[in-house]
């Protein structure tokens, strides 16, 4: 049977993001994903000077009830990007459709660079909490892993810190935690990983590309998801989307991109995407 994914985030339409980036990675991932969008912006808050927007909170719930009489098993329910206050309408969507076989996977999309993204305030991150309380697996990049922990960030680390991050935030709920975004070292960066039940810690890095690029986080998760749905061992998930992101900048670096955040050239990292899921 198809494996299928149910993802709740915004649809921004300029500055690859949130579902613009996981509809298509999913689905060249050979994995049926159907998406609410949880409101329509007419680009990302990030990097724009301004944007406008609909909101659609109000459509999430009918959305899901309507479903009842069709088909609503879902493999997994990955959540992106969310306003604070969609936060307890997620908590319901996800207490109506989870069955044992729904694999929770949260990406926290709140921050960025030491900062929360300009939408959010501090409520937010109390409120990501209780999502992440019901998830298996979270993706947070190292400043909301700060965040998320109560910790205070900071650019400056060892792995021993890391390691008690990913406790941490183990801790608040979910099975596996996945911190991207670390760097020990000039010119690497990689992604941190912590097995709650097996107590296992797992370092994969790459060299890395110099400058922040947008659009990432989602990219990684999107992919990381693709490869899970696809059977792949989480350890191996990771290194996928950890080289498709690699590639996405890649791209876009050679073809001279000079506004990054109108978002990575993920549409050129797909066939290596399903060539490491033919494997
Ligand atoms: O990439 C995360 C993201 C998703 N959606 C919207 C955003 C951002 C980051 O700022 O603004 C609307």
């Amino acid at each position: 049977m198809q494996k299928r994914c149910l993802t709740i985030q915004d649809y921004s339409c300029l500055g690859r993001c949130s579902l613009t980036v996981a509809l298509p990675v999913l689905s060249a991932a050979g994995i049926e994903t159907c998406g609410i969008p949880t409101a329509v912006l007419s680009n990302h808050t990030a990097g724009f000077k301004d944007w406008t927007y609909a909101d659609l909170t109000e459509y999430i719930k009918p959305t899901v009830e309507h479903w009842k009489n069709y088909r609503h098993h879902f493999d997994a329910i990955y959540t992106g990007y969310l306003a604070t206050e969609q936060i307890p309408i997620i908590l319901d969507v996800i207490k109506e459709l989870k069955t044992s076989d729904t694999a929770i996977i949260v990406d926290p999309a709140f921050a960025d660079g030491g900062k929360l993204y300009p939408a959010f305030k501090d409520e937010h991150v109390s409120m990501m909490k209780k999502l992440i309380a019901q998830s298996d697996i979270i993706l947070p990049n190292l400043t909301e892993a700060y965040f998320l922990a109560g910790d205070k960030y900071s650019s400056v680390y060892e792995e021993k810190d890391i390691k008690s991050l990913l406790v941490k935030l183990a801790s608040l709920g979910p099975k596996y935690v996945v911190i991207s975004g670390i760097s020990f070292e000039e010119g690497t960066i990689g992604c941190f990983s912590y097995d709650k039940e097996k107590k296992k810690f797992d370092f994969y890095q790459t060299r890395s590309y110099q400058g922040t690029y947008h659009g990432t986080g989602d990219l990684f998760a999107s992919s990381l998801v693709a490869s899970l749905l696809n059977g792949t061992t989480l350890t191996k998930a990771i290194k996928i989307a950890h080289n498709v992101v690699h590639l996405a900048i890649a791209k876009t670096i050679e073809d001279g991109e000079p506004e990054i955040y109108y978002g990575v050239e993920f549409e050129k990292a797909l066939p290596y995407l399903i060539s490491c899921l033919e494997k």
